[in-house]
């Protein structure tokens, strides 16, 4: 049984609240197990690195080159099945185009005092890019990361993930080749990141590490930043559907199902403002349960967490959207164009009746790496500018010299630096020598 929520009820707005602080996810305390195996990899390298391998992942791979022979990711890539290849092909072409789109311009100007002003975008050199085991190793991933990197010009992409027992799909190695990844190694964990982070004989330190992981590299990204760049730390995933009587209830329960199936922790909600297309979906959640082979979890996260919120109006709807600000979310709405501008906050949003979410999972081109538990209120989704930097450019003529230097001295005076004092009045008034 899902949640009903009835948003012109008084009690509401705190029932709901409650509802959202909700705890979600394992929520394990890892934090003195990753310090312990990040202080490892610092101090023994290689060495270290694998001794965890060995001791997690049942691989034997060799301290000097982290690599096994078992595990060779252009070996791999062949196997992957030609129409799979085609489909991924397509999503990278896609998603190249998507963040071509996104390169910033560089800008200059000179403004009324003289001086001129800008800024120029500059890509990292090299990047770490983390890709998980087990259930969640998902080559559109693999593509989600490595091609907006590529696309910044990031000259050295360095690709882990776990091989347990000398196992990688395929599709995830086909992927990597495909985008273009330059080193790769069968390591994962936190000995993998804190590789990536401090480095080791045959791997130099990256600059960045991004990419999903599970509570030890999240842990362990924590842990090295600022010493690396990382990427927001990913939560389980979400849905939020917004529907109204032009909605499809069998399409919208797949679509809530879409996301319920990633994880038992996942959260799908649907918020509609007719009530019976909120009973019609939450029938058709239960039946196409039945023939889902992920029924169980996905059963796991709907009842655990999901929710149908019957608003009175599209206005109620978009509020309350904004106060979950999700992953993810859809408005199955005949005028989706109208609602969109009182959207504020949400990781990525689909228009309209054909576009679930699934089709941004992996070939609309947008990235699917986004923010989730609310962190839609203050970032955005991975993009092309998560691999450049901004380096701001300035030039003062002689008159615009003249012009700024008095305020410059006056906060220096302020400021009690002497120094800086004289590094602009040793100029006011004299040529160069
Ligand atoms: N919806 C997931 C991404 C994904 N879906 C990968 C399928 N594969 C988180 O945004
Ligand atoms: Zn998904």
């Amino acid at each position: 049984m899902v949640r009903h929520f009835d948003a012109s009820r008084a009690a509401f707005e705190s029932e709901f609240a409650a509802f959202l602080k909700e705890e979600r996810g394992t929520g394990h305390d890892v934090a003195d197990i990753v310090s312990g195996i990040l202080r490892d990899v610092q101090a023994r390298g290689g060495e270290a690195v694998a001794e965890y391998t060995v001791k997690f992942d049942k691989l034997q791979i060799d301290p000097a080159t982290l690599q096994s022979d078992n595990v060779n990711l252009h070996l791999l890539a062949a196997q992957c099945p030609q129409d799979l290849r085609d489909a991924i092909d397509y999503a990278h072409d896609r998603i190249a185009a998507y963040h071509t789109a996104q390169r910033p311009n560089d800008h200059s100007f000179t403004d009324d005092a003289g001086v001129q002003l800008g800024w120029r975008w500059t890509a990292l050199e090299s990047v770490g890019v983390y890709v998980p085991g087990g259930r969640a190793s998902y080559p559109s991933s693999v593509l989600m990361n490595v091609v907006p990197a590529k696309i910044a010009g990031v000259e050295r992409i360095v690709m882990v993930a776990p091989a347990p027992e000398g196992q990688l799909a395929p599709a995830v190695a086909y992927a990597a080749v495909k985008a273009g990844v330059d080193e790769f190694y069968p390591i994962g964990g936190a000995q993998a990141v804190g590789a990536l982070a401090f480095g080791t004989s045959s791997l130099a330190p990256v600059d960045k590490i991004v990419g999903p992981g599970n509570a030890f590299v999240a842990e362990a990204k924590r842990q090295v930043f600022g010493r690396v760049g990382i990427d927001t730390i990913a939560g389980p995933s979400e849905i939020l559907v917004i529907a109204d009587e032009t909605a499809n209830p069998d399409w919208i329960a797949a679509d809530l199902l879409s996301q319920a199936e990633h994880d038992p922790s996942s959260q799908s909600i649907l918020i509609t403002v007719d009530k019976s297309v909120g009973k019609a979906v939450d029938k058709s959640v239960e039946s196409q349960l039945k023939s889902l082979s992920t029924g169980e979890r996905a059963a796991e996260s709907w009842s655990a967490h999901g929710a149908i919120v019957d608003a009175p109006d599209l206005a109620t709807a978009a509020n309350i959207a904004n106060q979950i600000a999700p992953e993810h979310l859809e408005l199955a709405i005949a005028d989706p164009d109208a609602l969109l501008p009182s959207i504020r906050h949400a990781g990525a949003v689909f228009l309209g009746h054909h576009t679930p979410e699934a089709l941004g999972d992996y070939v609309t081109g947008s990235n699917h790496v986004l923010p989730t538990s609310r962190a839609a209120r203050f970032s955005s989704g991975l993009g092309l500018y998560d691999f450049l930097k901004r380096m701001s450019v300035q030039r003062a003529s002689p008159e615009g010299f003249a012009a700024l230097a008095p305020a410059a001295l006056r906060l220096a005076e302020a400021e009690r630096l002497p120094a800086h004092a004289r590094s602009v009045s040793i100029r006011s008034n004299r040529e160069p020598d």
